[in-house]
């Protein structure tokens, strides 16, 4: 209430008081939920990341007078995105604060659990006795997280990953630590979650890296700076080619960049399938080029498990099939058992629609993931290839060997067949050819080629690889 009085005189010399009163309990309300907007998150009550930042510059200043240590903790959910997507947000959002009751319940109550935003909590903890000590504590809420939730009716798990950053020897100012607890958290997600890490340099270096990796990956993607080799698949028994899979490849000013490297870090910013995409269609088109010259010869598509599972991948490949006038028996697609691993119900539904199109499905470097026979059993495959690991130790390795010969035995009994990947010697192709696995891709026959010289190679009809043998 405001109370504002003022003295006047009317015309005959009286005096009086005027008083005026303000009710501004409303305006008052309303300032208060502004300061309180502004520092505090309105889901959890939480402090948000603004009010964070100003006790963790407050904490800095108490621990330079007393010579104190203060740690920031990052937390990020694991799985909190599924849940989400499948549950509903009004789930994630009771999910979020359960969480928040979990870890008021399990910290001291002068320290600090900020909400960052999203599934993203901040801790500041301030007088610790050791780094051994708040591993005890990161432990603790991984445990506590772990803890199977009960919402409504459903009963869910997440996890959580941590990142430690300590005060003063992680950073001097408040974004400083904060920075670097991200890092910490991002260093953790990668060592395959509900862990925790605490802060070193070195992370430092690895994700400015990877930010610079980053940024060129789009622009090359944006520039299509991406091409496409091909690496002949050849019938040993024939000598001749029967079809190539195709590799991707980055020329950059620093040399050709694997696919091996930028592969992971397309998959990990979702650009794996516009990439994939953009590869595929010069390849059909290249395709269309070979099969004049020799009308059976296929393509061999690598797809990665995150395209498999996400992708509109089987109407993406009828379309472009159909656009370029191909029959579905031109391409094959590869994938790895990863694919199978993280979502195996979508995998096996997206091989059966791939397969009722006439898709042959090959499974890629087989024997060096978990080479379930169950998978191998259940799956609509028509081709197993061999991982060049194996190859590789023909003559070498008596027990590679034997995997080898099973390996080739197991597909002829589930009615498969094999392409041994890596034949790099005379020897190793002698032995695969003498286990009746003929199909052999390697650098004894070809390196993966640009499209010219595949097609100078049909043209000329010069893959006569019999000579060789
Ligand atoms: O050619 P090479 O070392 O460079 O290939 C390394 C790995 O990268 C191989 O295992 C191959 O499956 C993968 N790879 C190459 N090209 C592609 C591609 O176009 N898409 C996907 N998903 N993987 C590819
Ligand atoms: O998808 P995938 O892992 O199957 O890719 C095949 C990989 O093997 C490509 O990186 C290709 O460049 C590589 N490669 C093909 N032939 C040989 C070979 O004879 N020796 C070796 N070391 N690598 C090969
Ligand atoms: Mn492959």
């Amino acid at each position: 209430m405001i109370v504002n009085i003022s003295l006047g005189i009317n015309n005959n010399g009286n005096q009086h008081y005027i008083f005026i009163f303000t009710d501004i309990s409303a305006q008052k309300l309303a300032e208060n939920e502004l300061r309180y907007m502004a520092n505090y998150d309105h889901l959890t009550g939480l402090p948000n990341r603004a009010l964070l930042l100003e006790r963790i510059e407050q904490a800095i200043s108490r621990a330079v007078r007393k010579k104190d240590n203060i740690a920031l903790f990052f937390i990020d959910l694991d799985r909190f995105k599924k849940i989400n997507d499948t549950l509903g947000h009004d789930f994630g959002d009771i999910l979020l604060i359960e969480i928040t009751k979990r870890l008021t319940e399990a910290l001291r109550q002068d320290d600090t659990i900020a909400r960052q935003g999203g599934d993203e909590f901040v801790i500041l903890l301030e007088r610790f006795s050791s780094p051994d000590k708040l591993a005890k504590i990161a432990q603790k809420i991984i445990n506590i997280t772990e803890e199977p939730f009960q919402l409504k009716e459903t009963v869910v798990s997440i996890g959580c990953s941590i990142g430690i950053a300590m005060y003063p020897d992680d950073g001097m100012s408040s974004t400083e630590l904060f920075k670097n607890s991200d890092i910490a958290m991002y260093c953790a997600k990668q060592n395959g979650r509900n862990n925790y890490q605490f802060f070193e340099p070195s992370m430092n270096d690895a994700a400015a890296k990877r930010l610079v990796q980053e940024a060129k990956i789009k622009q090359a993607i944006k520039d299509n700076q991406f091409v496409n080799h091909y690496q002949p698949i050849v019938d040993a028994h024939m000598g001749k080619a029967v079809g190539v899979e195709m590799l991707m490849r980055w020329p950059t000013d620093e040399g050709m960049v694997s696919p091996d490297e930028f592969i992971p870090l397309a998959e990990d910013l979702n650009l794996i399938i516009p990439m994939t995409e953009a590869s595929l269609i010069p390849a059909l088109i290249d395709l269309t080029e070979w099969r004049k010259r020799r009308p059976d010869f296929y393509l061999s598509i690598n797809i990665s498990a995150r395209h498999f599972i996400k992708g509109e991948l089987v109407s993406f490949i009828r379309t472009a099939l159909q656009t370029y006038n191909l029959p579905t028996s031109a391409i094959k697609v590869e994938v790895t058992e990863s694919a199978f691993i993280s979502e195996p119900e979508i995998a096996i539904e997206q091989m059966n629609r791939l397969k009722k199109l006439g898709i042959t499905l090959s499974l890629d470097d087989f024997g060096t993931g978990y080479s379930s026979l169950s998978y191998l059993k259940s799956l609509p495959l028509d081709v197993i290839k061999i991982d060049r690991s194996f190859i590789s130790s023909i003559s070498k390795d008596r027990a590679d060997e034997a995997i080898i010969e099973s390996i080739i035995m197991l597909a002829k009994n589930l009615g498969m067949s094999c392409i041994a990947e890596g034949a790099e010697t005379k020897e190793q192709v002698d032995f695969l050819v003498s286990r009746k696995c003929h199909f052999i891709q390697g650098y004894f026959y070809s390196q993966p080629l640009p499209n010219f010289d595949i097609l100078s190679m049909l043209e000329e009809n010069i893959d006569d690889y019999r000579s060789v043998i």
